[in-house]
């Protein structure tokens, strides 16, 4: 593995070599989502150079703007999985309803795939990181049939696979299976994400929390008892943890993946449910956070547990390293 480039082809077809069942389709899906994510890519890299930032002057579902690069990047998704031979169908952030393909090989395929194209978009456009969220879902309903809203309601512990790309320093492309979670980097002279970070683990222990603190003035008693803990001196540390927070989720919880700490978004006195939502942004990112040896949290739930009842539904979320979250849930039992 050190002194040879592994592609992600190389890394998934021996992944796939594990089972002699596995027909190879869920790898020949995150081939077509990376690819789709490269072309995103290269349009993100050139969003400082040609005229490509601004309102498209459309709306989403959720009411917010949406950019240019953010219907791009959803239509660079959809034209990819539609012509490819193992998708059935798909559900985005920017989209109201999810797509069923309806052409031949489609109907007869076993997966569906969920996205949230470009999120962190408000980033765009001070250059700092954004990514695509991916899941990979086993349909529900009968083959041969184009796809039902039952295939994209399916609860976070139906997980096939999930994953990010994050847009920043360097391009990256982070999976989870449940045989784990690996990191590959694109080496752009190739054009080829190859793996980087080998079988990712998440620390039990962290400094770092990262959250809006803006929103302080909204929150519950429980969030801000917890935020009072994180700023206070913590023994090992001699200090209060860190606080960071980029406001994109994947570069957020990929910087969390990597050096612990926990990233919440929680309910409010307003917002009930918090901002994020449960099949584009919270259900993938738990998946790979567990994968890992991390922990995902409503603050009541497991948030993989929660069944989901229509599509653009929103839920808090406290994820990250094991004892930051359960520590940040504790506030929350004492309150209830
Ligand atoms: P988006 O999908 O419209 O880009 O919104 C999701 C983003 C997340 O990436 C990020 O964690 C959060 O919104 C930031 O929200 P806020 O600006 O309220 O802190
Ligand atoms: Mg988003």
């Amino acid at each position: 593995m050190t002194n040879k480039l592994v592609t992600l082809d190389d890394f998934t077809i021996n992944q796939t070599r594990q089972f002699p069942k596995a027909t190879g389709q869920l790898s020949s899906i995150l081939r077509d989502i990376s690819l789709a994510c490269k072309i995103i890519n290269k349009q993100v890299n050139k969003a400082g150079l040609v005229d490509i930032i601004g309102q498209f002057g459309a709306t989403n579902i959720q009411g917010e703007e949406q950019m240019k690069l953010d219907v791009y990047a959803d239509e660079a998704l959809i034209n990819v999985l539609k012509r490819s031979e193992h998708c059935a169908g798909i559900a985005s952030e920017e989209n109201d309803d999810f797509v069923a393909f309806e052409d031949e090989f489609s109907v007869n395929s076993k997966y569906v795939v969920l996205f949230d194209p470009l999120d962190g978009s408000s980033n765009i456009d001070v250059n700092a990181p954004i990514g695509t969220i991916f899941s990979i879902y086993k349909r529900v309903s009968e083959l041969g049939q184009p796809v039902t809203a039952d295939d994209f309601l399916q609860d976070g512990t139906k997980l096939m696979a999930a994953g990010y790309v994050i847009y920043g320093s360097s391009t990256m492309l982070v999976y989870a299976t449940r045989l784990g979670v690996n990191g590959f980097t694109l080496e752009p002279s190739i054009g080829e994400f190859c793996l980087s970070h080998p079988d990712m683990q998440m620390k039990e222990d962290g400094n770092i929390y990262s959250l809006n603190q803006g929103n302080t003035i909204k929150f519950e008693e429980a969030t801000c008892q917890f935020l009072q803990y994180c700023m206070e001196e913590h023994k090992e540390e001699k200090r209060p943890y860190s606080h960071r927070y980029i406001g994109s989720m994947v570069a957020d919880l990929h910087r969390t993946l990597i050096k612990g700490g926990i990233f919440l978004y929680p309910a409010d006195k307003k917002n009930k449910s918090g901002k994020l939502r449960l099949q584009y942004e919270c259900n993938p990112m738990s998946f790979i956070v567990e994968a890992a040896g991390g922990m995902s949290s409503t603050g009541t739930q497991r948030v993989l547990e929660v069944q989901p009842i229509e599509l653009h539904q929103r839920v808090p979320i406290y994820i990250g390293s094991k004892n930051m979250v359960k520590k940040a849930i504790s506030f929350i039992e004492e309150q209830a």
